[in-house]
């Protein structure tokens, strides 16, 4: 990539997110094909975007993982797992209600989460993962594409827009004690009251720790950087994402951890 094209990209779709108002794919503008932009770029991108909201004031409060189970690859068409930032501003309260205003075209999906105690870098195994969090959690992440139509054609795209990430709601810690069984979840994610996707939390990568060993390794990759002592990690999407209209009432439940109640409005 063109050096110059970095910072120029990311403003493109910090200036489309806070308008809520979307562009095509970087790759079928500012770039003139996926060969022009490699993945290590895009998260270059990433990377400038987020600097651009931490200048406001805005901190990092953790990673997202995407792209972690079957049923979000088959939906986006798109197999490799990716990461992206969580700010504190994405953060929002169940209680409060989840209004559109603002959004482009949101989506939410049910994810288990957990809150790091020790910092981690590089090749770590699933019980040094273990070892390393204090606190396991369920979520619900409220994903927007800046892209029209929410298609973004290639990783590099979805990657640049800090992969998707706009919002996460979560449901209460629970200490990562011998006794909890990380995979063994069963999370169904409710729409007024009716069922619409039900999975294991094993369906993030075989074990959602093994999503947070994926993340630790990509973010040393990618960055040169390790995950620091204290950081919310979702480990990605159990089930496919359902879209998100005025007056929804969505519910997440994790059987044995916990429920999320949204009113969307
Ligand atoms: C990419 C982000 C995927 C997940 O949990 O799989 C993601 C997207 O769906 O646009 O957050
Ligand atoms: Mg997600």
């Amino acid at each position: 990539m063109i050096k110059s094209k970095l910072k120029p990209s990311a403003e493109i779709l910090e200036q489309a997110r806070q308008a809520a108002s979307p562009v095509p794919p970087l790759t079928k503008s500012i770039f003139t094909s996926e060969r022009e932009l490699s993945l290590t770029e895009a998260y270059g991108i990433q990377q400038a975007g987020i600097a651009l909201r931490r200048e406001k004031g805005d901190s990092i409060v953790g990673y997202k993982m995407g792209l972690t189970s079957k049923a979000k690859m088959e939906q986006m068409g798109l197999h490799t797992p990716i990461y992206g930032v969580l700010l504190k501003s994405m953060q929002v309260e169940a209680a409060k209600g989840y209004p559109l205003t603002g959004k482009i075209h949101p989506k939410i999906e049910p994810e288990v989460a957990f809150i790091t105690s020790r910092p981690l870098r590089g090749k770590v195994s699933e019980s040094e993962a273990r070892a390393a969090c204090s606190h396991f959690l369920p979520a619900l992440e409220i994903l927007d594409s800046r892209y029209k139509d929410f298609k973004y054609f290639s990783l590099p795209d979805v990657v640049a827009d800090n992969s998707s990430s706009c919002d996460f709601v979560l449901g209460h810690p629970v200490p990562l004690t011998d006794k909890i069984d990380v995979s063994g979840v069963h999370v169904t994610l409710e729409e007024d009251g009716k069922p619409v996707h039900e999975a294991l939390s094993s369906a993030a990568l075989g074990n959602p720790l093994l999503s947070l060993c994926e993340l630790v390794s990509l973010l040393d990759q990618q960055e040169a950087r390790e995950l620091p002592a204290g950081s919310l990690v979702l480990t990605g999407a159990l089930t496919a994402a359902i879209q998100l209209r005025s007056g929804q009432k969505i519910r997440g439940v994790f059987r044995g951890l916990g429920e999320i109640s949204l009113q969307i409005s």
